[in-house]
């Protein structure tokens, strides 16, 4: 996160590390281990130990762990692009380069690096309704290029799956 984003990136993403614990000893001792430059917020609504927050509780996921550690990145327009509770950073820096460079790629809709069923799945629940897209979603899905969001696209990522 320092080296391969904070410092690569240099102004262009803003790093904020969110922390909920309240002993300054063991986050001095983080950061100072780890090296750490960008900024580290402390949890507001924290009790003091490693639970709880109301970031933590705003993120908490049920059946999926705790949000601590997990990795987010939000978009230009305040949009979550990205959330893992596994460090990823080959996937954080494909994402970071996207949004950096608006680059569309065309069926990739969840903005992976692969077009697959996953993708095919999406533009099929954004057609009936069931998915509201992102700017980014509503253009890796519109295939064709006639401005719809319809069946033909999905014939077409298909025909892409499938190398023809
Ligand atoms: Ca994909
Ligand atoms: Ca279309």
């Amino acid at each position: 996160m320092e080296t391969a984003i904070w410092q690569e990136y240099d102004g262009n993403v803003q790093v904020i590390g969110i922390i909920n614990t309240a002993s300054n000893n063991q986050l001095t001792n983080f950061v100072e281990q780890n090296s750490i430059t960008f900024p580290i917020l402390f949890d507001p609504g924290s009790p003091g130990g490693v639970q709880g927050g109301d970031t933590y509780d705003l993120f908490y996921l049920p059946n999926d762990g705790s949000p601590y550690p997990r990795d987010f990145i939000i978009d230009q327009n305040g949009i979550f692009q990205y959330a893992n509770n596994e460090i990823d950073t080959e996937w954080m820096l494909y994402v970071l380069d996207g949004l950096l460079s608006n680059n569309i790629v065309l069926g990739d809709i969840n903005y992976d690096g692969l077009i697959n069923i996953v993708d095919v799945i999406m533009i099929v629940n954004i057609i009936i309704g069931e998915l509201l897209p992102t700017e980014y979603q509503s253009s890796a899905s519109e295939l064709n290029g006639d401005g719809e969001i319809n069946v033909v696209d999905v014939i077409v990522i298909v025909n892409l799956i499938l190398g023809e």
